[in-house]
């Protein structure tokens, strides 16, 4: 099994709803396991445009899926959940994003892994911080306790919201 770490993004429709249906949706994945969720943090969209504020969180998940077949069974809870992929920086109901697949680099044009911004994302590196600690590292070496003392916490919010029964 490979600890796949996977961001969730909500700021359409129900986000708490979606953020608790997306964890329900990836505990039901085959020849895998929900290990860990983190706290759910709330903050304003990055990005042009305005837009409704995010809700995020992010997952450990042990899988035997191999990446590509990960990646089109988040895409498939995506599409279930309602998502309309229009714009790039567009609100969506539920965005998951494969951040972390073991310790393996990939630069296709469908998947990059690690995720290629989620470095300088405050609402990614937080809700990561919470299931894989500081020492968590990414492929190259940098440790994540290294990432977020260089991404400010900034006006991201930490919610009470519970993602699992
Ligand atoms: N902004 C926040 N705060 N959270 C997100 O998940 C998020 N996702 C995105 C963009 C539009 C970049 N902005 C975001 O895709």
């Amino acid at each position: 099994m490979t600890p796949a770490y996977i961001a969730l993004g909500s700021n359409l429709g129900d986000p708490p709803a979606q953020l608790k249906a997306a964890v329900a949706a990836l505990a039901r994945l085959p020849r895998s396991r929900l290990e860990r969720t983190s706290w759910v943090y709330r903050s304003a969209a990055v990005g042009p445009g305005s837009q409704p504020d995010y809700l995020n969180a992010a997952a450990l998940l042990l899988t035997a899926l191999p990446p590509m077949p990960l990646l089109r069974a988040l895409q498939a809870i995506e599409a279930r959940q309602g998502r309309v992929r229009t714009e790039r920086w567009g609100a969506r109901t539920l965005d998951l994003d494969l951040l972390l697949y073991g310790d393996l680099t990939l630069d296709t044009p469908e998947l990059q892994v690690p995720h290629p911004s989620m470095a300088r994302r405050n609402f990614v590196l937080y809700p990561l911080l919470d299931i894989g600690g500081p020492d968590l590292r990414l492929p190259d070496g940098t440790d994540l306790g290294t990432l977020v003392l260089e991404c400010p916490r900034g006006e991201l919010e930490k919610t009470c919201l519970e993602l699992q029964q």
